[in-house]
This record gives structure tokens, C-alpha cells and sequence, in this order.
């Protein structure tokens, strides 16, 4: 949903050819989160005050690079020493997708302060409202963002004194809703303020010096009293809204006293003295700052794959906070209360593992394409360092310290959407009979329609490969307001749901790309079967079935693989069946989760009808679909369901269905089934696709890569854009 990036270089002089493609070629590695235009803006550097471009564009970034490389006032030989440049792709949630309503937005025709923005501003009208009665009128557009803009301007008209940074402070406790909002203005000329609330933001520091610490102080400023004499008090007031919260007193006793020597106590958290930064980092009275007239650049993204290639030093924003890099290329994080009195008072300078050709597709066509390939792969990285395929002891460092609570639980739920949903439903049988625990599987929008009861002796699991889907992440608030156990699995390090979770687990799949989940769904259900290996390790009861799921988790790479290298034969299915309308899609036990996730992959990516269809359930309706020419893929191993997947396959086959069949690589029976029903038009041998023998919990995780590739093929035969299907976006941060 919707990708932010900025760069600010300090006292390391660009060209702004060099700067439009970095901030082009960050939005690139932005598009896989879903967009439907975009927009940059620069700064002349030429003139005596700096004046803001502004380039918007419906579409692709490709269609703004063509009007960047157009736009008449941008001279690419321009030399900046000093420049911030911000940039974004939209996700349209007020005002149709077009150039007007593209970000940057502005607050006036001079472009006095330009902000990009990421989520829903809720009570937009109320400001816009406010605004036009002071007469701020000339809006533009139909957003929300661009009420924002000018709520800046508003702010800074009624007291022109006012600090960048105070500004952002006082226009955030106005605003309401989820955002990742990047500010830059010709009041604070080279300055940019980036500040975030239920949307991801980061920033990532390139310089020369070493950086000697891993930890960021945060400064508490003072309360909004300091900077809402006169004029602010009256706009918070004129707005009926909240006026800002009194500020935590001891930051202000620190802030006021300066007190922050090396080793500082932060809120009673003293950080190692190699913690505290070395020359990079200045502190001055009550302030506490990274660099300072010092070569810096600094970039902000909606995630680390915008950055990796510059650097890899990252700063998780987290909820409140407010980044400000002042003009002489300092950066602090700021923040204006405290949520909870222990709230940690710094942030971690997480050193990124990410590299750049993990992010790029490789020799493959599509992201998708790579990270279906990738799955052997995948699969021993969830499993790395957790199991001990000797002994069978199975170590989940992100669950030690609430494992007792979980097993003292009265129920486990497991929350998600999409294919994270299908991962949790994949696992549910075996979670159950491991743990002998009651387990849920909710979808988060149905969960929270439901207001379902929560009690604090259940445990919550919030599946998401993001971590920043909406819906799961209100669902999550809504479980922790209730005093249950919130558990994260997820994949993006520092996503708002790994962070809001109490433990977690990373399913350490590897970044994914591609809209559509493959590889996060295998590792998905690894994460889970791994959990119900290590909540069950204490009971004999259970000590062989552990013993089998443990030796099958060693073979399953080599089997994946094998159900990869069927590669061509799927190709040579998908060319059969690219020009059909539907799929039906059937199977029951644990495979019943394959079939609502081989349904979803064809729907998205394809945009060809799929029904994922309970085969128990064939008598109660569905069997009436059923013809020789509606096309039917089956799936049955040989597990506890075996034979009652043999009738289904009798029903369907009696009644004129020539289905493929997905099953165990030793079956002989079901195709016999097939071809002892064969009707008079059907011709050719029964089409089977045999995956290889493995135990009944993990064979969902062989059997759902036919559906992966089956998919990708015939999306490719249809010309689909893979990556990036229409009207789906990789993290889903809105309702
Ligand atoms: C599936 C899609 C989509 C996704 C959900 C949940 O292929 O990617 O269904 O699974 O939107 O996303 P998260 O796992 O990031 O919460
Ligand atoms: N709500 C804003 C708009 O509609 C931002 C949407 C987004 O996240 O891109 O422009």
C-alpha cells in the first residue's frame, strides 16, 4: 500500500540528475506494495531561496520519470550540496487516482510546506472545515493529505517562531487516523520532519563515520505549553480537539535540566556506555542529536528494500515518534509523550542482512517466479537454528519466556488474512493435537465484526507475512486491550505487528516480492508446526508423532524440490487450461487449507474464477457444478481422509468430471477411479500430478506448489502482470 522515500543529503554535493534517480529508483523498489500513482519533489538549488518542484503523475513511476525528464525547470546538471527530496506512490483512499490528487500535496500555490503521506486522516473534513473558515480555501484536490498541508501553514501563519519540529508536534495531535506523514518546507529550507502512526516508516543514515553505537536516545520534548502560547492553543482549541497530553514530567525535568551526559538514564534504562553514540553524536543542552556539519545523507522508506543499496543502518520508527533532520544535516527522534510510563526511550540502529540481490529478482522472469523457486531454500532458513533434527529439540528464542503462559492458556486463536489465514487453517489439526488445546482460526475483519469475546487466559496468534495489514493489526489491539497473549508471526523485522506482540516468532523466509505469498505461506505453516513441536515436547504421549513430523521437517527441502522440477508438465497443464472461466478445487483434512489457497493463488494472479471447495461438503451443493467441461483439480494423500477422498473422487467422476489429481507419487488407485468413469468424450490418459510421500501435517506444503506454479503459468500465458496483480497491493495498511 502506498510507498515513502525520501533523501537528504548534507554537505555531499549531488547533481539533480542524481537526485531525481535516486528518488525514482526508490519508489521502484517501492512498487511491489501496490500503487496507482506517484509523485516527487526537489528543490532549484540555483536561486537564493530555494523553491520546491513539484512532479505528479497518475500511473507507473515509469509515466513520472517521462514527465520528470520533460519538466522544464529541473536542470539535471544542477549541482546540491545540501537537499532533501521526498517521494511517493499512492494507494487512493480519498479522490480518484490523477495527477491533482497525487503527493506531494502543498499548502499554497507557493509550495510552502509539501508533505507525502501513507494511511487515512479520519477527521480530514473537520480540518478542512476549520481551515476554510480562516480561510484557507484553495484546495486542489479531494484528499485528506492535502488538508494536512495546509493545517501546516495554518500552524505556522498563527506563529511564524515556531520550530519545524513543534510545528509536525502540534499538527499530529490535531490529526486523527493512521499515517506515515515526511514534511519539507521553504521556512525550514534542507530540513525534512517524518513522523509516523499505524504506518511503517524507517530512516537509514549513510556516513562516513563509523557508527560506534547501536542505540538511539529518544528526546521527550516539551509539553505542546511550550509552543501553543496564543495562536496554537486557539487552533487546537478552534478544532474542538484534544489538546495535547501533558508530557511525562521527568522528560521534562531531563529536557529542562539538560541532563543528558553519556550513559544517560533513559527512564531507568541505562544503556551500555558504547551505547551512548561517540563523536557522530551531539548532545546539547537537553537535545540529543546524530551528526551535524558533518557529510551525511539520510534516507526515510516505508521499508528497508527502498534503502539496502545505500546502506544498511536503520532506524525503525515506531508510533509517535518524530524524526527531524534540522539544516545542519543533525537527525534527532523526537517524541511528545509517553504511551506507558516504561516505554523504551531509544531505538535500535538495526544493522540490515538484507542484501541487494536478494531483493532482485535473479534470473528469474517474475518476483513470484523466484520466490516459489526459492522455497527449499526458505524452508531451511525458518528452520535454522530452531530444530535439532538429532536430539529433536525444537528452540523458538522468540517464545522462551511466555512458553509456560501458553501452555497454562485455555484456548490458542490464530487471527490472519488471506494466505496467512490459509497457513493457519493448514495447521490447525496438528496445533490441536499437539498442544490438546481448543484452536481457533479467524479471519481478522470477521473476528472484529464479531467483537468475539477475549479472554486473558487466551493466547492470539497474528499471522502476517507484512506484519502491517490492518485488519490484523486492529484485531491485535483489540485482543491486547483484553489481557490476552498476543503472538506475532510474521516475516518484516520491525513491522508494527512484530513490534505491538508480546513474543513472536520470524518465519525468516527471506523478503517476498510478489504480491501474491508462496513462499511466506511454506514457512508460515513451518513457524506453526514448529510451535506445536515445542509446546508438546514434554509429553511421551506425543514423543513418536514428534519424532516423524521431526524427521520429515529434514527431508522436506529435497522433497519441495522435487515437486518444483515437475516444473514443465505444469507449464504444459497451464497452456491447457489459460483460455478457461473457473477452477473448482477440492480436498478435506489438511488439505482442505491447499485447496483455499491454490483457489486464492489462481484468482489473483490470473484473475480467472477459483472456488476452493471442502470435498465432504460436494453432496450439500457443489457437485451441481460438475461437467465434463468444467474443469477440476483434486488433491488426496494418503492420510486420514484417503478414503473418503477416493468416494469424492467417485462422485465427481460418475457425474462426467475428468479432474486432475494431485497425489502421493506411489498412488495407483485414484487414477484407476478416473478411468474406470471415463465418459465416451473424454480422451487421453487421467491427469495426475504425484508429489512425494511425506507425513500428513506437512503435505500441504508439497501439494500447494502445483497450485503456486500452475498459477504463475497461466497468468504468464494471459499475459498477467504477476508482480504485481491489478487492484491488490502486497501489504494491505488500510481497512
Ligand atoms: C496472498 C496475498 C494476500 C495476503 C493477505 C495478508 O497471496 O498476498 O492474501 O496473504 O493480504 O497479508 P499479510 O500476510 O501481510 O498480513
Ligand atoms: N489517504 C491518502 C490519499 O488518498 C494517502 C493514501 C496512501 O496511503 O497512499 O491520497
Amino acid at each position: 500500500m502506498c510507498g515513502i522515500f525520501c533523501y537528504l543529503n548534507y554537505l555531499t554535493p549531488k547533481t539533480k540528475k542524481y537526485i531525481l534517480e535516486t528518488l525514482l529508483n526508490g519508489l521502484k523498489r517501492l512498487e511491489y506494495r501496490g500503487y496507482d500513482s506517484a509523485g516527487l519533489a526537489v528543490d532549484l538549488c540555483s536561486g537564493d531561496v530555494k523553491q520546491t518542484v513539484i512532479v505528479r503523475e497518475r500511473g507507473k513511476v515509469a509515466a513520472l520519470e517521462d514527465l520528470v525528464r520533460l519538466n522544464k525547470e529541473l536542470n539535471m546538471n544542477e549541482m546540491c550540496t545540501n537537499h532533501c527530496g521526498i517521494a511517493h506512490t499512492r494507494w487512493a483512499t480519498h479522490g480518484e487516482p490523477a495527477p491533482r490528487n497525487s503527493h506531494p500535496h502543498r499548502s499554497d500555490a507557493n509550495n510552502t510546506f509539501v508533505v507525502i503521506h501513507n494511511g487515512i486522516v479520519t477527521n480530514y473534513m473537520d480540518i478542512k472545515k476549520f481551515l476554510m473558515s480562516k480561510g484557507y480555501s484553495d484546495f486542489e484536490s479531494e484528499t485528506d493529505t492535502e488538508v494536512v498541508a495546509k493545517l501546516a501553514l495554518y500552524i505556522y501563519n498563527e506563529q511564524p517562531s515556531i520550530t519545524f519540529q513543534k510545528l509536525v508536534e502540534t499538527l499530529i495531535e490535531m490529526v486523527d487516523g493512521a499515517f506515515a506523514f515526511l514534511f519539507k518546507s521553504s521556512k525550514f529550507p534542507d530540513e525534512v520532519i517524518a513522523t509516523r502512526r499505524g504506518s511503517p516508516l524507517l530512516v537509514a543514515i549513510k556516513s562516513r563515520m563509523e557508527m560506534m553505537t547501536e542505540y538511539f536516545p529518544i528526546l521527550y520534548s516539551s509539553a505542546m505549553s511550550d509552543s501553543l502560547s496564543g495562536g496554537e492553543s486557539s487552533v487546537v482549541n478552534g478544532l474542538g480537539l484534544n489538546n495535547g497530553q501533558d508530557i511525562n514530567a521527568q522528560s521534562r525535568k531531563v529536557a529542562q535540566s539538560g541532563d543528558m551526559p553519556s550513559g544517560v538514564a533513559l527512564n531507568g534504562h541505562v544503556p551500555p556506555p558504547s551505547a551512548v553514540p561517540s563523536t557522530t553524536a551531539s548532545v546539547e543542552a537537553g537535545e540529543f542529536k546524530l551528526g551535524g556539519m558533518e557529510p551525511v545523507e539520510y534516507f526515510f522508506a516505508s521499508d528497508a528494500s527502498a534503502v539496502i543499496e545505500h546502506t544498511n543502518k536503520v532506524i525503525y520508527l515506531e508510533d509517535g515518534d518524530i524524526a527531524h533532520v534540522d539544516n545542519a544535516g543533525g537527525l534527532r527522534i523526537v517524541r511528545t509523550k509517553k504511551k506507558h510510563a516504561n516505554e523504551k526511550e531509544f531505538r535500535y540502529i538495526t544493522e540490515l542482512q538484507l542484501s541487494l540481490e536478494q531483493i532482485m529478482k535473479g534470473e528469474y522472469g517474475t518476483y513470484m517466479e523466484k520466490e516459489i523457486f526459492e522455497q527449499p531454500e526458505s524452508v531451511v532458513n525458518t528452520m535454522r537454528g530452531r530444530i535439532n533434527f538429532e536430539t529433536g529439540q525444537v528452540k523458538l528464542g522468540g517464545l522462551v519466556e511466555y512458553l509456560d503462559d501458553i501452555k497454562r492458556s485455555r484456548r490458542l486463536i490464530m487471527i490472519a488474512c488471506g494466505t496467512s489465514y490459509h497457513s493457519a487453517l493448514a495447521t490447525r489439526q496438528i496445533l490441536e493435537e499437539l498442544s490438546q488445546l481448543p484452536v481457533m482460526v479467524e479471519l481478522a475483519s470477521d473476528f472484529l465484526d464479531r467483537n468475539t469475546p477475549i479472554f486473558r487466559d487466551d493466547v492470539c496468534f497474528f499471522i502476517s507475512q507484512s506484519g502491517e495489514t490492518a485488519d490484523s493489526l486492529m484485531a491485535l489491539r483489540y485482543c491486547k486491550k483484553r489481557g490476552a497473549l498476543c503472538v506475532g508471526v510474521t516475516n518484516t523485522v520491525g513491522s508494527s505487528i512484530s513490534r505491538e506482540t508480546s513474543c513472536g516468532i520470524h518465519i525468516n523466509a527471506g523478503p517476498e516480492i510478489g504480491v501474491a505469498s508462496t513462499k511466506a505461506y511454506t514457512s508460515q505453516i513451518i513457524s506453526l508446526i514448529m510451535f506445536a513441536l515445542l509446546i508438546s515436547a514434554d509429553r511421551i504421549s506425543m514423543h513418536e508423532r514428534r519424532k516423524e513430523i521431526i524427521r520429515e521437517l529434514k527431508t522436506l527441502p529435497g522433497k519441495i524440490q522435487k515437486v518444483l522440477d515437475l516444473r514443465e508438465s505444469l507449464q504444459e497443464l497451464a497452456m491447457k487450461y489459460y483460455k478457461e472461466k473457473s477452477i473448482l478445487v477440492m480436498g478435506r483434512g489438511y488439505n482442505y487449507a491447499t485447496c483455499l489457497e491454490g483457489a486464492l493463488k489462481i484468482k489473483e494472479i490470473t484473475y480467472m474464477h477459483s472456488e476452493g471447495i471442502m470435498s465432504g461438503e460436494l453432496k450439500h451443493g457443489p457437485l451441481a457444478l460438475v461437467e465434463p467441461t468444467m474443469p477440476i483439480i483434486m488433491v488426496a494423500v494418503k492420510d486420514s481422509v484417503y478414503v473418503k477422498c477416493q468416494n469424492a473422487l467417485e462422485q465427481v467422476t460418475s457425474r462426467g468430471g475428468w479432474p486432475i489429481v494431485i497425489c502421493d507419487e506411489d498412488d495407483t488407485v485414484l487414477e484407476s477411479i478416473v478411468e474406470k468413469n471415463r465418459k465416451s468424450k473424454q480422451e487421453g490418459a487421467p491427469i495426475t500430478v504425484k508429489v512425494p510421500k511425506t507425513v500428513d501435517c506437512l503435505a500441504g506444503i508439497l501439494t500447494v506448489i502445483p497450485f503456486q506454479l500452475l498459477s504463475l503459468y497461466i497468468a504468464v500465458a494471459n499475459e498477467r502482470n504477476v508482480d504485481c496483480p491489478r487492484n491488490l497491493a502486497k501489504s494491505v495498511t488500510v481497512e
